[in-house]
């Protein structure tokens, strides 16, 4: 990949602002929380800045290493940050880049012409909420400097990321050039600070996908270890192999991200079409500037849409003006294309976009400046100028395609299955009328099945779907009428991954479900009209309890998605162990938990260990899972949606091959439930106990 030599660039385009001290007080506001998704932000602040030297041509290697202490460490060969003294400032860039919050020439695009990093805070707040950090720059020679953070008991205040020392020249002549950063999260800030291997590894080979033959190494040189249950009992620490070190690179960018997606999915046709361009766009309020928009399509076999949109290397999750942009332009392509092709005659209607969404799988990428983030957790799109412009390149760029004779089979086969959708919409219309009309009926009319709050707030209401009658009767007690509702589950609901919509409408748990949220299904599917703003799933820490988790996650992943997006599913999480002797109880929730409550109970105590939500009596179900002063959620979220459908795929699709070595690989089911983000949450005491339970 040809890589330009360093543009002309001095540390005055940095632009100063606050100190570091406000990061280590509020942490939250900067990364979100101080669990383990705020951890590895401070860990893609530095990626994203290395990939931003990558984006722009002047780089095109990086190496991510986790070390045994600890630390983490990225590398990029790009021209190395800025080694001069800024004059307003009178630091040197390199300093400024890290003690300075938004130091970064970045908010204006004099210097780079997109930058993933707007998205994120920047560098200084991985050395506020670092121990040390540690930063290297290759540039002609080698440059040192090094950050500590630490507490002043004297003056009682943090001291975050001060330098060691200025910017020192270390006189040896760098071979190579680039910037080198190494930090230790400050487990003084982190709730935990164990690097997550598959976490970064997913998000290293996604970047690597979205940015066309840059390559990304990753090496994990921790010592692993697994804890298991002796003979006699006790706990036996086994050390495991270490891991290899691996290399992403994809020559074929988005292409062979698509072809990534579709693995194991029987494709429409021969290979996936791509397209780029850059655009000019003038963002209301800023100076004009440059979009560039790329999208990769391929059709499956499958009757679900997989779009995956992402706005300077981030994952848009909740979609956005991109999305809608992309969307309208492969309709009027496909639209014009059927119409000039004999595919649609001139008594028929045009197709609509359901029609041309079926079975696609499509990879489309933004890289702007001035970005506007919206949504529950900042993953849409908000900037509508970008609609027209997506619209027009899809639309232009599909069109060239069609043009050269290689994609005809392509395009026909894409048309042919429009029209098939069309026609099938069609024909069962009145049919998929009546599943929506039986899907938005007032689900409070369920006789028997749904044991339905009085309050009519979705914004406090609660349904709790519990596996099995006696544990469903037990939670009927143990509710509060007010605003918690209970769909006791018989037996296990259908597995809709296999199924089509209107299969998944005949089973009665399903059926029951879709009623009580109250907000359709499917491409019907309404996250305003829910009934409930927490959606919680209780079931058995068993094998079964976890499949049915899994069937009902697969259905939400499939029919209510932006059910899932905003936040609105949630596990519940029974205790697993009572730990009790005479008047005192206490609750494990995990096998880490219960030794610290054999410890809090002291000598004498018993251990009742939960084999079922149905063991416990109406009170306990209520302090230990129900209450929401008490009770742990673990709040579903899909941090990779790309990998959730792959995963939800392999495991519940049609596809045996996949499946065996996939589980056996990821035999323990939290794997599976690996596009789960584990956010455990312990909401506040209410405390108005009054006013709120009956
Ligand atoms: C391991 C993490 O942070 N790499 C970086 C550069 C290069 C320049 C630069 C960075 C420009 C506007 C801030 C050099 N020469 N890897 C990294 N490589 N920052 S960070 O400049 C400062 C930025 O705002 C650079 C000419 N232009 C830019």
């Amino acid at each position: 990949m040809a890589v330009k030599s360093g543009g002309r660039y001095d540390a005055d385009d940095l632009k100063i602002l606050e100190g570091l001290e406000a990061v280590r007080v509020r942490p939250g506001m900067y990364i979100g929380s101080t669990g383990v998704r705020g951890l590895h932000h401070i860990l893609w602040e530095i990626v994203d800045n290395a990939i931003d030297e990558a984006a722009n041509g002047y780089a095109d290697e990086i190496s991510v290493k986790l070390w045994k202490d600890g630390s983490a460490s990225v590398q990029d060969n790009g021209r190395g940050m800025p080694t001069d003294i800024n004059k307003k400032a009178g630091i040197s860039g390199v300093e400024l880049i890290f003690t300075k919050l938004h130091a970064g020439g970045k908010f204006d695009e004099g210097n780079y012409a997109f930058s993933g990093g707007l998205h994120g805070v920047g560098a200084s707040v991985t050395n506020a909420l670092s121990r040390w950090l540690e930063v290297e720059v290759c540039r002609g020679k080698v440059y040192k400097m090094r950050f500590t953070s630490a507490y002043d008991s004297k003056n009682k205040k943090w001291l975050c990321g001060v330098p060691d020392g200025p910017l020192k020249d270390t006189g040896a002549k760098a071979g190579v050039r680039g910037t080198f950063v190494r930090f230790m999260p400050d487990d003084r800030v982190f709730e935990t600070v164990e690097w997550n291997y598959d976490t970064i590894a997913k998000r290293l080979k996604e970047l690597a996908f979205l940015n066309k033959g840059v390559r990304i190494n990753f090496e994990d040189e921790r010592v692993l270890y697994r804890t298991y249950e002796g003979e006699d009992g006790e706990p036996v620490k086994e050390k495991l192999p270490a891991r290899e070190p691996v290399s992403y690179k994809y020559d074929g960018g988005l292409v062979d991200f698509a072809e990534y997606l579709n693995e194991g999915k029987t494709k429409a046709y021969a290979a996936p079409l791509y397209y780029s361009a850059i655009r000019d766009i003038t963002i209301k309020g800023f100076a004009p500037s440059k979009i560039k928009v790329e999208f990769a399509i391929e059709h499956t076999k499958e009757d679900t849409e997989s779009l995956y949109s992402f706005v300077n290397n981030i994952a848009t999750v909740e979609g956005g003006y991109h999305e809608t942009g992309f969307r309208s332009g492969l309709l009027k392509a496909v639209n014009e294309y059927a119409r000039a092709n004999g595919f649609l005659k001139a008594k028929d209607q045009p197709f609509i976009v359901d029609d041309v969404k079926e079975g696609l799988t499509a990879v489309l990428t933004v890289q702007m400046n001035n970005v506007e983030f919206e949504g529950q957790t900042k993953t849409k799109l908000g900037n509508p100028e970008v609609r027209p412009v997506v619209e027009q390149v899809v639309q232009e760029g599909l069109k060239k395609l069609m043009e050269s004779r290689g994609n005809k089979a392509s395009f026909d086969e894409i048309a042919r299955k429009a029209k098939f959708a069309a026609d099938d919409r069609i024909k069962h219309r009145h049919e998929r009328d009546v599943a929506r009309a039986a899907s938005e009926n007032d689900g409070l009319n369920l006789v028997g099945k749904l044991a339905a709050c009085s309050g009519r707030d979705p914004e406090r209401n609660e349904l709790f779907i519990v596996e099995g009658d006696s544990a469903g009767g037990t939670a009927k007690q143990a509710r509060v009428r007010q605003f918690q509702s209970i769909l006791p589950l018989r037996g296990k609901p259908l597995n809709v991954q296999k199924k089509s919509a209107l299969q998944a409408l005949q089973n009665e748990e399903l059926k029951t479900l879709i009623s009580a949220i109250g907000a359709g299904f499917g491409k019907s599917f309404d996250v305003e009209k829910t009934r409930y703003k927490k959606v919680i799933i209780l079931s058995d820490a068993d094998q079964d309890g976890m499949h049915i988790r899994c069937i009902l996650l697969t259905f939400f992943f499939k029919y209510m998605c932006d059910l899932i997006k905003a936040g609105c599913v949630y596990i519940g999480m029974p205790p697993l162990y009572k730990v009790y002797k005479k008047d005192v109880v206490e609750y494990a929730y995990d096998d880490k938990e219960l030794d610290e409550k054999i410890k809090k109970v002291g000598k004498g105590y018993q251990i009742q260990r939960y084999k079922g939500l149905g063991e416990m009596s109406a009170e306990q179900l209520w302090e230990t899972t129900m209450d929401p002063a008490t009770r742990n959620l673990i709040q579903v979220t899909i941090e990779d949606i790309a990998e959730a459908g792959r995963v939800i795929d392999m495991l519940m699709g049609d596809k045996v091959e996949g499946r065996k070595e996939f589980l056996n690989e990821n035999a323990n089911f939290n794997k599976v439930d690996g596009f789960i983000e584990k956010v455990h949450f312990r909401e506040e005491g209410k405390g108005t106990q009054g006013d709120f339970y009956d």
